[in-house]
Formats: structure tokens, sequence, C-alpha cells
């Protein structure tokens, strides 16, 4: 029997920017879960791999007609979108996002999606067959799609890219890159603090970077406990493709002397890093 195969969700994210009647850029990228795999840069014919494995298992060939129907697509929608701006007598400058992508489960069909934002909110999205507008969607919304469904061609090759094209290639950019993928880069963790100006405070930094995957935890601990004062900081990248998050706590200066910072992430197993504070962290 076939193993529950796991895979990671495709994204392609576009930003067309319309500066005036004449002159627009498109620019491109395409993630693998957190994982930025193409770029398709307005300066650039092509679409170029950020990794090795970014072709997946399409062969050149399958990939070569690909760059070239995102090739056709780029210069056919700047000009369409050109057209309908003239239509509806949109101001300049605007900009269009396109979110498209799909997600493979095991035993069960692909979900796949395209989303289109106009000056940052969401206005229409492919649903089955054809292009639909959100509810709250502007009246020459409407007046646009019916233009854009009767291009049988273009909605067939939605449909093919959707349906047939992103989850055969998500799988096959998963397989290749398994093994980078799920790769376990340990943190490092370390402290700083700080006075508070003006007051007897302390603010206790802990510092963890460079884990992967993303997601982490840790937490200021006192007398064995977890202190519910900690502030906890979003996981932001590094430039590197790891992680970095930081967790904060505000503290009269004399209850810092035993507390402690706790660190788990997937690449520690149960062996958790645990740092006591010292006024050595002090900066
Ligand atoms: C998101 C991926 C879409 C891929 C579409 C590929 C097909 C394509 O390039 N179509 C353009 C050229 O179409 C001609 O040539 C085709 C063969 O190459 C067929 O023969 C087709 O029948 C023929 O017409 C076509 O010009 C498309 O219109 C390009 C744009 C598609 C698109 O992105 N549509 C879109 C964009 C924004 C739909 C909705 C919105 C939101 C509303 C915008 C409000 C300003």
């Amino acid at each position: 029997s076939d193993a529950p195969q796991r895979t990671l969700p495709l994204h392609c994210l576009q930003i067309s920017s319309f500066t005036n009647r004449s002159w627009s850029r498109t620019d491109g990228s395409t993630w693998l879960g957190d994982v930025q795999i193409h770029t398709w840069s307005h300066d650039s014919d092509i679409i170029r791999y950020l990794k090795p494995w970014a072709g997946g298992t399409f062969t050149d060939q399958q990939w070569e007609q690909l760059q070239h129907l995102f090739r056709v697509y780029r210069s056919s929608f700047s000009r369409d979108m050109q057209e309908f701006a003239r239509i509806v007598q949109a101001d300049y400058p605007f900009e269009l996002q396109l979110f498209a992508g799909c997600e493979v489960h095991p035993g069960s069909i692909p979900e796949s999606f395209i989303h289109v934002a106009f000056q940052g909110s969401s206005i229409v999205h492919f649903q089955g067959t054809s292009w639909v507008a959100v509810p709250d969607a502007p009246q020459w919304v409407g007046k646009i799609l019916q233009v854009l469904n009767h291009d049988l061609g273009t909605r067939a090759t939605v449909q093919w890219l959707l349906n047939d094209t992103c989850p055969q290639f998500a799988r096959g950019v998963f397989e290749a890159g398994k093994s980078e993928l799920e790769k376990q880069v340990k943190p490092e963790a370390w402290l700083t603090g700080a006075r508070t100006p003006g007051s007897d405070h302390l603010l206790l930094v802990c510092h963890v970077s460079g884990f992967y995957p993303k997601p982490a935890w840790a937490m200021w601990m006192w007398g064995g406990q977890e202190h519910p004062d900690t502030q906890q900081g979003d996981t932001v990248p590094n430039t590197d493709g790891t992680w970095y998050l930081r967790v904060t706590l505000d503290v009269a200066a004399e209850q810092a002397a035993g507390l402690a910072c706790r660190v788990n992430h997937s690449s520690l197993g149960d062996q958790d890093i645990i740092l006591h504070w010292g006024e050595k962290d002090l900066v």
C-alpha cells in the first residue's frame, strides 16, 4: 500500500504595479512551504531557480513549455489590465496581486486556488471553471469578468494549471527537495538585558536564532514555572533561510536572579536549552 505522502503547500505570488497608461512591472516568486524556490523578475525573460531541485521532476521540455506560457501570460496580462483600466477609468497608480497555488493531501483530491487583489483588497478568484467576483467587490469588477470569462482558451489553461500542473509539480518538487526541506537545524540562544530608564526594572531578552523548521518555543522560567509575563515575539526570517525568535520579560531588578530562559525546538528532541540570567548579560 502507498504510505501517506506528506507534502508542503506550493504558493505563487505575483505583484503587478501599474504606474501609468504605458508603464507597468510584474514580479513573482514561488514558495514551497516557507522556502522560496523561484524568482520571476520584471527584468528577466525567464523564471529563475533558487534551488538546484526547483525543477522538481519536470523534464526540460515540460519546464520550457511553462516558461513559454508564463512569458506570453505576463505580456498579455499587462496589456489586458491596461485595457480594463481604460474601460473602467481606474486611477493610477494601482497594484494587482495574485496569490495562487495548491496543496496535495494524502488520500484526497488536491486543493488549488487563485485569488486576485486590487489595491490590497481581494476582488476576484477562480472557482471551478470561471472567474468569480468576491461578494463585496466593486461594481466595475463584474464588467471586466464578463470579458475575461468570454476567453474559453484562457479558462481551460487556468484549469489545467490548477488541477494538473500545480499538484504534479508540487509532488515532484517536494520529492526532489525532500532532504533540504526536512532538514533540522538547531537554534543558538543567548540572553541580553538592559535597565529600563527611569525605573528599577530590567528588560530581559532571550534570543533564539538559526533554527529550522519554523515552529519553536521559548519561555522565561522562574522557580521551575513558566513566567506569565513573558512576552512572545514573532518568529521572523534570518537571511539564510533559518528563523529567529525572541521572548522578553520586564521585571524588577531584584527579581532577575533565578530567572532562566527555556527553549525547545524539534531539532533538540527533549534536550531543551536552558539559560540562566546573570549580571554578565546586562548590556
Ligand atoms: C493566473 C495564471 C493565468 C494563466 C493564463 C495563461 C493563458 C494566457 O496567457 N491568456 C492570455 C492570452 O490569451 C490568448 O492566447 C491563449 C493562448 O496563449 C488562448 O488562445 C486564449 O484563448 C487567447 O485569448 C489572455 O490574454 C489572458 O487574459 C491573460 C490574463 C489572465 C489573467 O490573469 N486574468 C485575470 C487577471 C485579473 C483575471 C481576473 C483578474 C482580476 C480582475 C482585474 C481587475 C482589473
